[in-house]
């Protein structure tokens, strides 16, 4: 059996002009990932903005929601690790699609490995604006307020607004690096947060063989001193990175 990983497919962003396109290529990816017994783990960002309302979902998913649903019906299980721009899910996602919700990162074992699974939003961070940010947005009387209180219509675009902010923000700190070695590129970096938690985590955590995350938007596939491979995932909108693990090896590919 193989598992899949993917990450970052910000469907629905508004910097993308062909989401139905995107959605379309990322439904052809599940059915790819499906087409023999599988299990996939969604690891963050799917979704550029996610927020379930009361009374209301985000607009514009209805193939994908049906195919997911389809999937799990037909005995697949897929994992939904919640990124920081879908970690707004209140039941729609497990109820309707039958998807495993991870809020946080979890260790999960595979074929007798042990995996340690996230979307990798916040670990090892150390910029006071981020942190201060998460916390509101994890802060469950936030959430309840905003989507309680908040018309969804309204909502919705302030989430796509935001998101859209928060994407060029990073493209103007990765792009400059882009063609660089990356992890040479950013030991000194902010987004080099990711890779020296994992670091620190391994070595507490000396039995951990593999860590797949996402978050970056950039792949980084590297052995840590206590024998654990680190696996970042590239994004799903433009190189359409994702990962295979077949039971013996871990490895990144593009769709
Ligand atoms: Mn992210």
């Amino acid at each position: 059996m193989k598992h899949y990983f993917v990450a970052d497919a910000h469907l629905g962003s508004r910097l993308f002009d062909d989401n139905d396109a995107k959605i379309a290529h990322f439904i052809e990816w599940l059915s790819m990932a499906t087409a023999e017994e599988s299990e996939i783990y969604l690891l963050g960002d799917i979704f550029d903005f996610w927020f379930e309302f009361a009374h209301a979902i985000p607009p514009g998913f209805d193939l994908l929601l049906n195919t997911l649903r389809q999937k799990t019906e037909q005995g697949t299980r897929i994992h939904f690790f919640c990124g920081n721009h879908d970690q707004w899910t209140y039941g729609h996602l497990h109820n309707y699609c039958g998807l495993i919700i991870h809020k946080k990162g979890d260790f999960i074992d595979i074929e007798g490995k042990r995996f340690y699974l996230a979307h990798g939003h916040g670990l090892g961070e150390k910029r006071r604006s981020t942190l201060i940010l998460n916390r509101i947005f994890e802060n469950s009387i936030t959430q309840w307020l905003f989507r309680h209180l908040m018309i969804p219509h309204l909502g919705y675009a302030f989430g796509y607004r935001w998101s859209a902010r928060n994407r060029k923000k990073h493209d103007s700190i990765t792009n400059t690096n882009r063609h660089h070695n990356y992890y040479e590129a950013h030991t000194s970096d902010s987004n080099a947060f990711q890779v020296e938690w994992a670091k620190q985590f391994t070595t507490q955590h000396p039995d951990t063989d593999y860590i797949v995350m996402g978050h970056l938007h950039q792949e980084i596939n590297m052995r840590l001193s206590t024998g654990c491979q680190l696996l970042i995932l590239d994004e799903f909108y433009q190189n359409y990175g994702y990962a295979i693990y077949d039971g013996t090896y871990l490895w990144p590919e593009n769709f």
